[in-house]
């Protein structure tokens, strides 16, 4: 196997018109979930990954795995929750730019998984564990069910990768940030944002983020830049690399999915640090060119003819 990761994937309704919600009347239904996001982008491009999830015994849920089997992710580790249903959420189009988004996921399907999830889970032939800090935040056992996966990880040597993800409106300042530096402190490669960053450790600053998560333990840093690129550091190497020019955005949403398929896709080939996150920029450029999360996700030869036409 090579990417193993956990987390819940919701389906998003978006209007087709902006504006208050109350009065949309016609929408598009499509799955949406980070770490699922991430697998899709890496099994398009032709990567062994696996997921870990729960869904509701509903329609909903149904669509959502037959989505991402579809796209050739194991689902053996995605488990039906008798009661719960499966969670869903709503973007608000306030205008062309700008939208907002409603969770309906408290205790959904997916934030009922609990260390026995995991009590099976073999992850001995397993290379990369992909984590993001929105799993944990989901309830208390899945925090512990993390928290499970993580030490099987580590008693395996697996590389743990990292995206903290913060989401506000699931996370308390206090606690949850404590949360998320714990596992970035347990990660190999941490992938923060600015935001994150600030979130974290009250800093935007870009080497002051990568500095203070090393400072927890992470080994290698990725700090991702939006439309600046993105800053990679560890013990022996460091730099900038230039984000890859797209014509506008269409959607940036999944674009920090994408771009850890591109770094996991990179490292699985063997590829020097700056070559992994050039193509790790190159894959979050592509998503931001299409509506929704994983339609944006290229083939092997899309990557190379758009990676080729935008030399760097
Ligand atoms: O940070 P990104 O824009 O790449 O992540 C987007 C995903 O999982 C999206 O698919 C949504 O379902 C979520 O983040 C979330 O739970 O907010
Ligand atoms: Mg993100």
């Amino acid at each position: 196997m090579d990417v193993l990761s956990i987390g819940e994937t919701m389906v998003l309704f978006s209007p087709k018109t902006s504006g208050q919600l109350r009065y949309a009347n016609d929408f598009s239904a499509r799955i949406a979930g980070a770490e699922s996001n991430t697998l899709i982008g890496l099994a398009k491009l032709g990567y062994q990954t696996s997921w870990i999830s729960r869904v509701g015994n509903d329609e909903l849920g149904a669509k959502i795995v037959s989505a991402v089997r579809g796209e050739g992710v194991d689902t053996t580790h995605v488990k039906q929750d008798k009661e719960a249903s499966t969670g869903l959420f709503l973007k608000e189009k306030t205008n062309a730019q700008t939208s907002s988004i409603f969770y309906y996921r408290k205790d959904s399907a997916a934030s009922k998984m609990t260390p026995k999830d995991i009590e099976n889970i073999d992850v001995s032939d397993t290379k990369y564990l992909y984590l993001t800090g929105i799993t944990p935040a989901l309830s208390q056992s899945c925090e512990e069910a993390i928290s499970t996966l993580l030490h099987k990880a580590k008693q395996k040597k697996v590389t743990i990768v990292f995206d903290p993800n913060i989401r506000k409106k699931l996370l308390d300042k206090t606690s949850g940030a404590e949360q998320i530096r714990k596992i970035i402190g347990l990660s190999d490669i941490v992938l923060p944002g600015k935001s994150e960053g600030d979130f974290l450790f009250d800093t935007t600053e870009t080497t002051e983020i990568s500095q203070r998560c090393r400072d927890l333990g992470a080994g290698t840093v990725v700090v991702k830049l939006g439309e600046k690129g993105a800053y990679y550091e560890n013990k022996e190497t460091s730099g900038f690399v230039d984000a890859y020019s797209v014509p506008y955005v269409v959607d940036p949403v999944g674009a920090g999915d994408g771009f850890a398929a591109g770094l996991l896709s990179g490292l699985l080939d063997g590829l020097a640090w700056k070559e992994a996150v050039k193509r790790a920029c190159a894959m979050g450029a592509l998503v931001t060119q299409v509506d929704g999360d994983i339609e944006g996700l290229p083939s092997r030869e899309q990557l190379k003819i758009f990676m080729e036409s935008n030399m760097q």
